[in-house]
């Protein structure tokens, strides 16, 4: 059977590639627009924004063979923008004309006091049988994106299955041989691996879908709060990739950086025991390297080929200039990243000096880190890693920053602070507070926050929840808490005092002192939705 994949260069197909392998399947690359119509079936990835995804088919003659495939019923799953593309058109780009199979425009999630992208694992309810969906047990999927199909009779002989989020939007449609899916499967663990190994393995069939009543009547489904482990990554003194942690972002003991096992290795053991999401971080990315020597690439590569769940990689994401004075730019950089597997890159250092220099001149210069990644990967694809320290005051006055209440006064009694944003691994404190970077980094393009704790990393003394509160506050993008879990009340502690979207933690899971799966327990046990 010819599988073919139909990489237009739009993103991270990686990840598609590699859970079809899983699955025992050959892939071929479709590279000239007639074996869009030959092929026996056709995997069609939507990664960045619906206006790149329908610019990129058109100039590689793709659209039109595309939508013939489709209306002639031949087996095709897409993906993500690739089910949105299936419309007339969107709201995240005006003007430009989809392939028009399904009426109506997409459109943004209103903003009713939810994040926005909608990142992470949400129920779905399916409407009618589907062989795609076989064995499907109501196991929650993931999603990432802000433009969504609108539930509508006018397609409800393609209606397949939709979720909730603030509204009800469509989560999968399916005619005949054809489906999409707003979620990824690759990226679901094992309940997306068996739907992507449905289609693939399912005969084509020569009936129609039939139409469905969309009822009213249902309970929404709910997004589930995320639990990452994070693996801080740095060579150690003899050259090792080990996986690292900091007390304060101190990582050695006794002279010697602290050992807490491989990173590949490390990654599949999380993905086993349940970890929503895996974050790399490079903690030594603010240093020099040339992007032949990326350490992490072959981390992610290798790391993709076995873990179905989203994968985030941070550390010296920016300009580079290599050794024979090459300049490589955050994009090249990023792109790199997302080739080997990444699905989410986060960015540290580089986003401070962004917001510094966009609050010196006032305006954005358009090829920041930020904006160049975010426009041709979109948002969701773009975190930012803040790492703060507090810095107290005895008076709201004595600070041009944004100062909190602090029930936890400073060393000298003082009862409020700001939080400071740090460079360089929290060597170096900038004139920069969180609130200022999170909203800056927001109108830049970024979808997500990775709100570190210097104060409390490595701590087990539990999130700091003022923190996370104040930059709730200051956002509508999720926020990831980190820095601190000390025991699975933490986390339950954190989503129910903050509203954070996601909750990280390193030491605790790496020294084995607590399991995810307790974590979920704790969190569950609370009424707080989980995977
Ligand atoms: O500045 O873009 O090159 O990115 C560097 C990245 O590396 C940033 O995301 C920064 O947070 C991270 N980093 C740099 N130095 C360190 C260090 O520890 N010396 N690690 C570091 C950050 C914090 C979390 C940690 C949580 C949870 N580590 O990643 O995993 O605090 O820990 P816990 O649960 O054990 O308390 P750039």
């Amino acid at each position: 059977m010819n599988i073919s994949l139909l990489d237009y260069g739009a993103g991270n197909v990686r990840s598609v590639r590699n859970a079809i392998r899983r699955l025992g399947y050959e892939i071929h690359d479709i590279t000239r627009p007639e074996e869009i119509e030959s092929a026996d079936k056709v995997i069609f990835p939507g990664v960045g924004s619906f206006g790149l995804v329908m610019d990129r088919l058109r100039e590689k003659g793709y659209a039109e063979p595309l939508r013939r495939r489709i209306l002639a019923d031949k087996p095709l799953l897409g993906i993500c923008v690739a089910l949105q593309a299936l419309y007339e058109g969107s709201e995240e780009s005006p003007g430009v004309a989809g392939l028009g199979i399904l009426s109506g425009q997409v459109v943004r999630f209103a903003e009713r006091g939810l994040a926005i992208p909608q990142i992470g694992w949400n129920g779905t309810r399916l409407l009618r049988h589907s062989a795609t969906f076989a064995g499907y047990q109501d196991e929650k999927l993931y999603f990432v994106h802000s433009y969504h199909g609108q539930v509508a009779e006018t397609n409800a002989e393609w209606l397949l299955a939709v979720s909730d989020y603030g509204t009800e939007f469509v989560a999968a449609v399916e005619r005949g041989n054809v489906t999409a899916c707003q979620f990824h499967p690759e990226k679901s663990g094992a309940a997306g691996l068996n739907l992507l190994g449905n289609f693939l393995a399912k005969p084509p069939q020569a009936t129609q879908g039939e139409v469905i009543q969309i009822s009213q009547l249902h309970t929404p489904t709910q997004m589930a709060k995320r639990i990452i482990a994070c693996l801080d990554v740095r060579s150690n003194d003899q050259g090792d990739l080990v996986v690292t942690k900091g007390d304060q972002y101190d990582v050695r003991q006794e002279g010697e950086v602290r050992n807490l096992g491989k990173p590949v290795q490390l990654a599949q053991r999380y993905y086993e025991e349940g970890a929503d999401e895996i974050t790399f971080l490079n903690i030594t990315g603010f240093r020099q390297y040339p992007l032949q020597d990326l350490p992490m690439l072959e981390v992610l590569q290798r790391t993709s080929e076995n873990v179905f769940v989203p994968l985030t990689i941070g550390g010296g994401i920016r300009e580079l200039r290599d050794p024979s004075g090459k300049v490589w730019t955050a994009l090249d950089v990023a792109s790199a990243y997302f080739r080997s597997g990444a699905d989410k890159v986060s960015i540290g250092s580089d986003a401070v000096y962004t917001v510094e220099e966009f609050l010196r001149s006032g305006s954005a210069t358009g090829t920041s880190s930020i904006e160049q990644i975010s426009r041709v990967y979109g948002a969701q694809a773009v975190v930012i890693s803040v790492d703060p320290r507090r810095v107290y005051v005895h008076r709201p006055e004595d600070t041009a920053h944004a100062t909190i209440a602090t029930r936890f006064p400073g060393p000298e009694g003082q009862r409020y602070c700001w939080y400071q944003c740090t460079v360089k691994g929290g060597r170096e404190g900038r004139d920069v507070d969180v609130v200022q970077l999170v909203r800056c980094c927001q109108d830049l393009g970024a979808g997500e926050i990775l709100l570190n704790c210097i104060d409390r990393d490595g701590t087990n003394n539990g999130f700091d929840l003022e923190l996370i509160s104040q930059v709730k506050g200051a956002t509508s993008l999720p926020v990831i808490a980190s820095s601190g879990a000390g025991k699975a009340e933490h986390f339950v502690e954190v989503f129910e005092e903050t509203g954070a979207d996601a909750a990280l933690a390193a030491g605790i899971f790496h020294r084995q002192e607590v399991a995810i799966a307790a974590v979920k327990d704790a969190v569950a046990g609370a009424g707080i939705e989980v995977r």
